[in-house]
């Protein structure tokens, strides 16, 4: 595709004007090929250019636009994300009020409401609508002039919203320009409605992150959603990573080479062809018992959808029939909100208990009259930390709300304090572990209390099932109850002990069977067979992860080089970093753990790497050289560089002509120009990762 011409040599070629015209085109040829690439991967969910090309693509646009200003156009690529800051969001009317949906809570308050419909146009019987998911974000209007966004509005009161244009912007499902065939005009003006919404693992990014810095979580990936569409730093808002669907178009009839829709359904279609990304799960129905139909089948299927939807929105398909039917001064006549039951309920908040996890962290956790939510029988949920129940102002007797979320635990998400019964008492945390009655401590800007004290039975039983789990130990059948009770008849008083219980060690234990304890002493003694890295992880070192514990013995190919490592050496291992090694250095100077090191080592654990195996002749990467440069996208470099040299490859700092593929991220500097003078191949993370496969 002729991308190979940077915009040095398409200067050097020509003179002057000529030059200055060829850059041009060039610019226009480059903003046109990633426009389509971004459609492609966004939109049509099939990308159609490998990133390392579309990453050449757009850094030579780069390379254009910084030497040649004048050719930076609003809806180039590059412009995403906006560099400066807004002061503050100004208040913009719409042109049209942006209404809300009446709500219905059943197919029969939907009936009711055709009904309703019917009676002022009986034309409404007969007539086709169009059902499409109702996703759980937040409505914005988007202004396009002349095929270019020139501005993304909130919704507001419906009347006036904050103009989030910059914001907007870094939203990739958001075409910068209307996509239009070649030679065609766009209508002058056109607004496009939908909803911005934050994809359900992008939310579970994001609390993660708060909650590991100790800031306050967002209750649900909406108010995520609305928080991040008002960040002041754009920069901030692509992070997160937002996500749209258009769902109306609003075109005066008559501009420009679009054929204006007459109907829901070829607006839908329409908005796709501008370059929107529209939700596929779209039906056209002809009965209100298709609507039921409709309504039934995604109430179960939307539990499979990667962000959350809260029910379905019925549109009359008709554009004619719409406009005879017009507005309340609220909602329209002609499309409803049908609800799937919340998944929000109030109960009563009866005590408090507290959990003690295996890191010492206390947990509150909330024990509530029963009640059904979302299918099932809710009578407990988690309130988190500390800071959490210090936000909630929890007292005994509260009225409060518990939530259900995909697969999320229930949590306490409000309370209605309203209903707070006189001299209910406020509900502290105790200043001693429940387990072991020693004092707990809450270190300063941290949101986690801790139980400290090393012998605590709770992280006893915590450490050995984390040592237990599948991606650590694999000792599978040593489950809770078990591990309490040997916990509880001092059998085991560290993981080591593990080792040492025999068949009718385990025979003693309540309602332990035969079987069962040959089963259990089996895996045991299989799990000795688990490699260093897995050994490593299920010692349960503080933030010592499973991919930081494979960094960490991929590093360090035994337990003793381990141990005896500097912090400041494990620190400088990409990917580790101060905390962490810190982290490592202090558990490993506790005499108890190198007590228990040694009587793992005596037990024949695997506390070093195995042998590198035959099979890496023939691995992928044999004999090839790699340099990686730049901030990767998922991957830390380290994690690049283990999963390079797992696969046979060889990782270096430098490039040379030697080097066989220079795997290249953001803010790549001198090592990728020095690639591209030598022309050795770059890949993008996602080619590496392609690649590895
Ligand atoms: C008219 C049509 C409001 C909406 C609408 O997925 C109107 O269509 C509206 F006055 O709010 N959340 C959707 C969704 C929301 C609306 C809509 N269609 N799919 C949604």
């Amino acid at each position: 595709m002729g991308a190979k011409k940077s915009a040095k040599s398409a200067s050097s070629e020509k003179d002057g004007e000529n030059e200055w015209a060829a850059v041009k085109k060039r610019a226009a040829e480059l903003r046109s090929q990633l426009q389509k690439a971004s459609y492609a991967y966004y939109v049509l969910d099939a990308p159609d250019l490998p990133d390392s090309v579309y990453d050449r693509l757009y850094r030579e646009l780069q390379d254009i636009e910084t030497a040649h200003p004048e050719l930076l156009t609003p809806d180039s690529p590059t412009q995403r994300v906006g560099e400066k800051p807004a002061e503050q969001f100004t208040s913009i009317q719409h042109n049209i009020p942006l209404y809300s949906l009446e709500n219905a809570f059943n197919i029969e308050e939907y009936r009711e409401c055709q009904g309703r419909w019917q009676r002022l146009e009986p034309d409404v019987a007969e007539a086709p609508a169009v059902t499409e998911l109702k996703i759980d974000g937040n409505a914005i209007a988007l202004t396009y002039e002349n095929g270019l966004l020139t501005r993304g509005v909130t919704r507001g009161d419906g009347i006036a919203g904050e103009d989030i244009t910059p914001n907007v912007r870094t939203i990739r499902a958001i075409p910068l320009r209307l996509h239009m065939p070649e030679n065609q005009t766009p209508p002058s003006v056109v607004e496009v409605r939908g909803e911005a919404f934050l994809p359900l693992d992008v939310f579970a990014d994001i609390n993660q992150k708060r909650e590991a810095e100790g800031t306050a979580l967002f209750a649900n990936p909406r108010n995520a959603a609305a928080g991040t569409l008002r960040q002041l730093d754009a920069k901030k808002v692509a992070e997160r990573r937002l996500d749209f669907f258009a769902y109306t178009l609003i075109m005066p009839e008559g501009s420009g080479d679009v054929e204006t829709p007459t109907d829901q359904w070829s607006a839908l279609e329409c908005l796709q062809s501008l370059g929107f990304r529209v939700n596929p799960n779209r039906q056209l129905c002809a009965s209100a018992d298709e609507v039921a139909s409709y309504y039934d089948q995604w109430d179960e299927q939307r539990r499979e959808l990667s962000y959350l939807t809260d029910g379905v929105v019925v549109k009359l398909n008709s554009f004619e029939l719409q406009d005879r039917l017009g507005f309340t001064n609220k909602f329209p006549r002609w499309a409803i909100a049908l609800k799937y039951p919340p998944e929000e309920v109030p109960t009563i908040l009866e005590s408090v208990s507290v959990q003690v996890g295996r890191t010492g962290a206390i947990t509150p956790v909330a024990e509530l009259a029963p009640v059904q939510l979302a299918g099932t029988t809710v009578a407990r949920a988690t309130l988190h930390n500390a800071d959490r129940l210090a936000e909630l102002d929890l007292h005994l007797g509260d009225t409060v709300i518990v939530r259900k979320a995909g697969e999320i635990i229930p949590e306490v998400v409000r309370v209605i304090k309203d209903l707070r019964p006189d001299n209910a008492p406020i509900y502290r945390l105790p200043k001693t572990c429940p387990v072991c009655g020693q004092p707990v401590v809450k270190p300063e800007g941290e949101a986690v209390t801790r139980c400290v004290n090393g012998s605590c039975p709770a992280i006893l039983q915590g450490s050995i099932i984390h040592w237990a789990r599948r991606d650590a130990m694999d000792i599978s059948g040593l489950g809770d109850r078990w591990v309490q009770q040997l916990i509880e008849n001092g059998m085991v008083k560290s993981v080591a002990d593990l080792y040492d219980l025999t068949l009718s060690d385990l025979m003693k234990l309540e309602r332990m069977g035969e079987k069962l304890a040959t089963k259990l002493v089996n895996a045991i003694a299989f799990s000795k067979q688990r490699p260093w890295a897995k050994v490593l992880y299920g010692l349960g070192i503080r933030l010592v992860g499973s991919t930081n514990a494979q960094i960490l013995a991929d590093n360090f190919r035994s337990v003793d080089r381990l141990a005896e490592t500097g912090g400041d050496a494990i620190a400088h291992i990409f990917g580790i970093g101060p905390e962490i090694a810190f982290s490592v250095r202090q558990w490993f100077q506790v005499p108890a753990n190198q007590e228990l090191i040694e009587r793992l080592r005596a037990t024949g654990l695997q506390l070093e790497a195995a042998e590198k195996s035959e099979s890496s002749q023939s691995q992928t990467f044999t004999g090839k050289s790699f340099v990686i440069t730049g901030t990767l996208p998922t991957l830390k470099r380290s994690e690049a560089k283990s999963m390079i040299e797992a696969a046979g490859g060889r990782v270096s700092g430098s490039v040379s002509s030697k080097t066989d593929y220079v795997v290249v991220g953001e803010k790549a500097g001198s090592k990728q120009e020095k690639a591209a003078e030598l022309g050795v191949t770059q890949l993008t993370e996602a080619a590496l990762l392609v690649l590895l496969k």
